[in-house]
């Protein structure tokens, strides 16, 4: 019987340059896997806790606590246990935990565990992580939303929506769809560069030039998938992810300068959906504001993907009462929102059962870590966020799509 032998961490730096937790389980049958946690930047009120020291170092974001709870807390629970209880496990440090928040363990703790877990348990079977999480019936490779100009809380421009991005949808294959947008976020850089504006990139890799409002961006897109030589609409849409809750005070949101109520604000969308081809928003409106998203799904639901990120925090309950009151019609599916690997397939299920579109997403903060692409794939999430085609973090999971394409070609390339 192979069970889990031992388990460390250690402080690693993420994309952002700021600690993070990296956690290495090995097996009794001498198998080792590592993990390393994400963070984001325009957090939801309600995600698990993310553990950090709050002393002198790093500025207060050392994780040094949450490395000392996986080495002298966990483990004292999970070594034994075997590696492919992936479900006892996560329950097990839930339980260790004591909150629904991972309050005290740490839900960057928690993770790592439970990520590597399920990374040493694929790697002792010598089978693609992938597979081993969604079996024979993983094999759809998602649609990404490549996110080209960052503003909001991910870049220090004058762009208010944090992230504007294309999704590729006119491919039979996703290494096309890649290339595809590739060649438009180097026209994208061409075009910003030849009209005086900055190509230094954002957090996600996505440029992050000061454009005059918040309609400029999705102008500047569309001359570059002309330029680039692909039907816009056709093959290439674009989605928004507005993060309305950075804009939101006192009940308004505060948009160019001017302040907005939520009627307002969905009388924005709905004019920039007649007059271009945006597939997707995300955060349209805050995460407090129910009602809002209420109106927001009546209004664009039977025609716009409408996405809960920071309103659904990837929690199950949460999400349970979205579904009850028709908000929204997908979720954005972040690991670290929620603190375990079984917690998240738990909302992927419950959306999936109920129709809500899943798009399993990257932090701001990342890493090499590509375990959230196997995930899209192994649940058959149909869509991936995953920053824009530069950076490193950002890269290593488009460069594992590409090879889990070897394995499995089938890409979501004409609808979802
Ligand atoms: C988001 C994410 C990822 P962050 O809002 O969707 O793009 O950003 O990780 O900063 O929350
Ligand atoms: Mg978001």
């Amino acid at each position: 019987m192979i069970s889990i032998a031992d388990i460390f961490a250690q402080e690693v730096l993420d994309s952002r340059g700021n600690p993070t937790i990296k956690t290495t389980i090995v097996l009794t049958d001498g198998t080792e896997a590592s993990a390393i946690v994400p963070s984001g930047a325009s957090t939801g009120k309600k995600e698990a806790l993310e553990l950090r020291d709050g002393d002198g170092r790093f500025y207060g974001k050392g994780v040094l606590k949450a490395v000392q709870n996986t080495e002298e807390i966990i483990a004292e629970t999970i070594v034994g246990m075997s590696p492919y209880d992936q479900k006892l496990i996560d329950k097990a440090m839930l339980k260790l935990d004591g909150t629904d928040n991972y309050s005290n363990l740490g839900a960057n703790a928690v993770l790592g565990v439970s990520m590597a877990v399920a990374r040493a348990a694929a790697k002792s079977l010598n089978m693609p992580l992938f597979r081993y999480i969604g079996g024979e019936n993983a094999s759809v490779l998602p649609v990404p939303m490549f996110n080209i100009i960052n503003g909001g809380a991910h870049a220090n421009n004058s762009v208010d929506f944090q992230e504007y991005m294309i999704m590729p949808f006119g491919f039979t294959k996703f290494s096309d769809a890649l290339r595809a947008v590739a060649e438009i976020y180097q026209s994208l850089k061409t075009i910003l560069n030849e009209s005086g504006h900055s190509t230094a990139v954002g957090d996600e890799g996505g440029f992050a030039p000061n454009l005059e409002n918040n309609e400029e961006p999705i102008k500047v897109i569309i001359e570059a998938i002309k330029k680039a030589g692909y039907k816009v609409g056709e093959e290439i849409k674009l989605a928004l992810d507005v993060a309305a809750s950075e804009l939101y005070k006192n009940g308004k949101y505060h948009i160019e300068g001017k302040e907005f109520s939520s009627d307002e604000l969905i009388e924005y969308y709905s004019t920039l959906c007649e007059k271009y081809p945006i597939y997707s928003i995300e955060d349209g409106l805050g995460e407090d504001d129910w009602d809002g998203w209420a109106k927001l799904t009546k209004k664009l639901g039977d025609s716009v993907q409408l996405v809960g990120d920071d309103l659904f925090v990837t929690n199950e309950k949460i999400l349970r009462e979205g579904i009850k009151t028709n908000t929204a019609n997908a979720i954005l599916i972040k690991p670290n929102q929620i603190g375990s690997l079984s917690q998240t397939l738990a909302t992927i299920r419950l959306a999936q059962r109920n129709g809500y579109k899943t798009i399993i997403s990257h932090r701001s903060g990342e890493s090499e870590d590509t375990f959230i692409v196997d995930l899209a794939v192994a649940t058959n999430a149909g869509q991936i966020k995953t920053g824009a085609t530069s950076r490193s973090e950002r890269n290593a999971k488009y460069n594992r799509l590409l090879e889990i394409e070897l394995e499995t070609d089938e890409y979501l390339g004409n609808g979802i």
